[in-house]
């Protein structure tokens, strides 16, 4: 049944233009995902539905990945997806952290539902050493203000001290914690062509970087979650990253 509902949903749904995480809503990067037509075409599915939902509406149907002030880790470890290791992210088995978290709410009950898995950290702690600022902790604890990633993309102000010694030419969020994790060993390269850096992004040259206009980046970035930083923290980081090192990434 799962299966059956995954694969209808996945074929036929489009997510309608929903606020993020923190209750923002950006039509013009989002536009491309809102497809009512689509949602239509769903309810008009209903022969092919599981039995328990012979009827589905769409307005019955919530889609989101990181749209919404859903708890994402959480109900992925609760789905027995994976579990929450101490790099703080979701690790699936065999896949690795680096993937987004998305969720489709159904109202419907299932026959069954997996468990949530145990860690399988054990006495690993290389996210814990790779952590250039110590935002993460043995006790599992988290400092998100020290996190490179929410200085450089959350942070509307001047970056902390400690941010500007530890970014090098990191310019945009941070994945140290999550290159360290040997489980990303089995992480596979996605080859979803709307995920690909555009060519014009992979060409940019430390000169252009630091020469960067607000045309060029809102082209750069139509459509990126690149866009929550602005333009005015982008500059930030590029200045403060070139205060640090020649290279940019
Ligand atoms: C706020 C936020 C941040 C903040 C704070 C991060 C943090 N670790 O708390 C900042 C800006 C620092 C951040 C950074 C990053 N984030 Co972020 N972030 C979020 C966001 C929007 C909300 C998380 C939150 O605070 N929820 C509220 C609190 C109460 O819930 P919670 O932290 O999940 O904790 C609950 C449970 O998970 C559980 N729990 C928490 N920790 C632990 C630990 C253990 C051991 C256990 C058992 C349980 C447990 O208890 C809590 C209460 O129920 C989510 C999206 C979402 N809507 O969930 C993305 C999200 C967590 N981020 C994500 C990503 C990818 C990142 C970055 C890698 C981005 C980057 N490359 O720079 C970094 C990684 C930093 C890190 N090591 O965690 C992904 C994680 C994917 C994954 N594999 O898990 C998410 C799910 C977005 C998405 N849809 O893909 N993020
Ligand atoms: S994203 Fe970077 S700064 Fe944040 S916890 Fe991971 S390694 Fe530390
Ligand atoms: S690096 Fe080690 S401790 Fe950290 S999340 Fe990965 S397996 Fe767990």
């Amino acid at each position: 049944m799962k299966a059956k509902l995954r694969e209808l949903v996945e074929a036929k749904l489009r997510v309608k233009e929903e606020p993020n995480s923190r209750g923002e809503s950006d039509s013009s990067d989002q536009s491309d995902l809102s497809d009512q037509s689509n949602q239509s075409e769903l309810s008009d599915q209903s022969d092919s539905s599981p039995k328990q939902s012979p009827q589905i509406s769409p307005s019955e149907i919530r889609v989101f990945v990181d749209t919404a002030p859903v708890l994402e880790r959480y109900w992925a470890w609760k789905a027995g997806l994976g579990w929450i290791g101490k790099s703080h992210q979701l690790i699936i088995p065999h896949a690795g952290s680096m993937f987004f978290l998305g969720e489709i709410f159904l109202p419907y009950e299932f026959d069954e539902y997996d468990e949530p898995m145990p860690s399988r950290c054990g006495n690993c702690r290389r996210c814990i050493d790779a952590c250039p600022t110590h935002a993460i902790t043995e006790a599992q604890g988290f400092d998100s203000v020290k996190c490179l990633s929410y200085q450089l993309i959350e942070n509307r102000g001047s970056l902390s001290e400690e941010a500007v010694s530890a970014m090098h030419d990191t310019i945009y969020g941070c994945d140290r914690c999550q290159t360290a994790c040997p489980w990303n060993k089995f992480a596979t390269p996605n080859t979803t062509p709307e995920f690909q850096p555009k060519p014009e992004l992979m060409a940019m040259t430390k000169d252009d970087w630091h020469n960067l206009t607000l045309e060029q980046y809102r082209k750069l970035f139509k459509g990126s979650a690149v866009k929550r930083v602005k333009f005015e923290g982008l500059k930030r980081n590029i200045a403060a990253a070139n205060g640090n090192s020649d290279v940019i990434e």
